[in-house]
């Protein structure tokens, strides 16, 4: 057996069969007090996300979808972290916007999303990652199962599942236009995924991920226990959601686009190391390397 296998508890693409392990690390980190009421924290250790509506009023979501809408028509799609979609050069993500020093910067300190995963978390936070992803209406292509928490360990080298997202719903995320799928409980259960890591994977997988998913088989197991879920809501909701829910999204044919801003808060006990799998380190647009803790 390889020592990677024996001493890493979340080890991933190293086995040539799937494999669905037990969680060794909790979900709800702290004691309790902040924003969410006990009751959404039951919801949230239960299933692996819970839905706030409404956090932000019409007024901070026109202010939101507005800074997006000029993010992504100033987006250079030859830019690393502007990403476009395979099929036509419509933007899908841009990323690293808690930098840029204007609304979305804000909006990563606000206390109603850093205050949600410090309760969570049970320590002081810092943004690891985020983004911009749009789905336009008529084109909006799906995203594929996955564990954000599987690609975070094995290609960044975040060492537990002490992370969660913050996806602000910037436009009504409802059944038909391709919401934010989960299958519940699965934040508690890991599953190794097989294959290896082809080298500069990201410029493919943040497109179409094909490693670092779910087998088929596994994911039939998962929804067996779990079932599926959807994070819909109107704009201006949040869905908080564990680091290792499995969740994907289906596209959107229907005229009306859902584009959400993602926020990734870490611990600052849970910062990111050397990546757990062979490949070199994702740039940091996908792991941020400085910990600038927010705030409280
Ligand atoms: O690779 C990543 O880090 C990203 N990819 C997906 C499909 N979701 C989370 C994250 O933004
Ligand atoms: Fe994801």
């Amino acid at each position: 057996m390889a020592p990677e296998m024996t001493t890493d508890p979340y080890h991933s693409r190293t086995v040539d069969r799937w494999e669905i392990a037990p969680r060794p690390d909790p979900v709800l980190w702290g004691e309790g007090a902040g924003p969410l009421s006990p009751e959404q924290l039951v919801h949230y250790a239960e299933k692996g996300f819970v839905v706030c509506w409404r956090l932000f009023d019409e007024e901070e979501v026109g202010a939101l979808a507005a800074a997006a809408a000029k993010a992504r028509d100033a987006a250079d799609p030859a830019r690393d972290d502007v990403i476009a979609e395979a099929s036509s050069s419509a933007i899908r993500s841009v990323f690293r916007v808690h930098r840029d020093g204007e609304m979305f910067e804000r909006l990563s300190v606000d206390s109603r999303l850093a205050g949600a995963a410090r309760q969570i978390l049970g320590s002081d936070v810092y943004v690891h990652q985020s983004r911009i992803n749009f789905k336009p209406g008529f084109d909006g292509r799906p995203f594929p199962w996955h564990s954000d928490f599987e690609t975070w360990h094995i290609e960044d080298g975040m060492p537990r599942p002490r992370a969660l997202s913050a996806s602000v719903l910037l436009t009504d995320n409802i059944e038909q236009n391709g919401p934010l799928l989960v299958i519940p409980s699965s934040h508690r259960l890991y599953v190794r995924c097989v294959g290896e890591t082809p080298e500069n994977h990201f410029k493919e997988s943040l497109v179409n991920q094909a490693y670092g998913v779910p087998t088929r088989a596994a994911l039939v197991d998962l929804v067996d226990r779990g079932g599926i879920m959807s994070g819909t809501g109107p704009a201006g909701s949040v869905v908080f959601f564990d680091s290792n829910l499995m969740h994907g999204s289906g596209g959107n044919i229907t005229p009306l686009p859902r584009n959400n801003v993602f926020l990734v808060y870490n611990s600052v006990d849970n910062a990111v190391v050397e990546p757990f799998g062979k490949r070199p380190r994702r740039p940091e647009f996908l792991a941020e390397r400085r910990v600038d803790v927010v705030p409280t």
